[in-house]
């Protein structure tokens, strides 16, 4: 029996970091379809969420949702957050802007994708710019010396706007370099090429 349930829509959405980071780890899980239709999310999961959102870790008796406290506890339970005080607050200080960026993204997919996508688009380098520049002032393969929680929510970030936007890192060497090493690794390029990475679409309306 896996140790780890994860409850979740058959989306990458706010899951594919906590995805990523258990395959790469090789951590065995359990996955449950929250919404086999949306019928049952609604009677059957959205009560039983805290915040009546998924996702959610069951991780024996604690129960723990929003996608960033779900990463950031497997990271510390599999060594994954950062070796010193300093790199715990590089990869805090990374992981909340990603999720203004993230924050920003979902909103224009699900409630401006046709009109906004454009606009979206032309700001996104501007977003981008300051993640180059820190990681390249880093100096490390990933946002500190090995690869950490942060990295994999990184990573799906970049990877989402790359289908949005396949241009959007042709002028930042350093976060193309980061995401080439990410996408190389054995593990995650396997998890890749999985029928249920596959079958996922990035979003639940199915824009990207
Ligand atoms: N801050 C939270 C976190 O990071 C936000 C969680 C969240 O937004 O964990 N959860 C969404 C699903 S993520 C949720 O539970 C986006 C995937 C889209 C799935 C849409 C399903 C529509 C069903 C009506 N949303 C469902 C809800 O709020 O009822």
């Amino acid at each position: 029996m896996s140790s780890y349930k994860f409850y979740y829509f058959q989306v990458r959405g706010r899951g594919e970091c906590i995805r990523l980071l258990l395959a790469d780890n090789n951590v065995d899980y359990e996955e449950i379809d929250v919404a086999p239709d949306l019928e049952t999310w609604v009677k059957e999961w959205k009560g039983k969420m805290p915040f009546g959102q998924a996702p959610l870790l069951q991780d024996g008796d604690l129960e723990l949702a929003q996608s960033m406290a779900i990463l950031r506890h497997l990271g510390r339970k599999i060594g994954r957050s950062g070796a010193s005080i300093e790199d715990r607050a590089k990869l805090d200080m990374i992981t909340e802007h990603v999720e203004d960026i993230r924050n920003g993204y979902v909103k224009m997919i699900y409630t401006n994708y046709e009109d906004g996508k454009d606009d979206y688009i032309k700001e996104l380098s501007g977003k981008l710019k300051p993640l180059d520049t820190l990681l390249q002032k880093w100096g490390s393969d990933f946002i500190t010396q090995s690869i950490a929680f942060a990295d994999y929510n990184l990573f799906d970030l970049l990877d989402i706007h790359l289908t949005l936007s396949p241009s959007c890192l042709d002028d930042f060497s350093t976060l193309r370099k980061f995401y080439e090493k990410v996408l190389n690794r054995p593990r995650i390029k396997e998890y890749r090429e999985s029928d249920g990475f596959k079958s996922r679409p990035i979003n639940y309306n199915r824009k990207q």
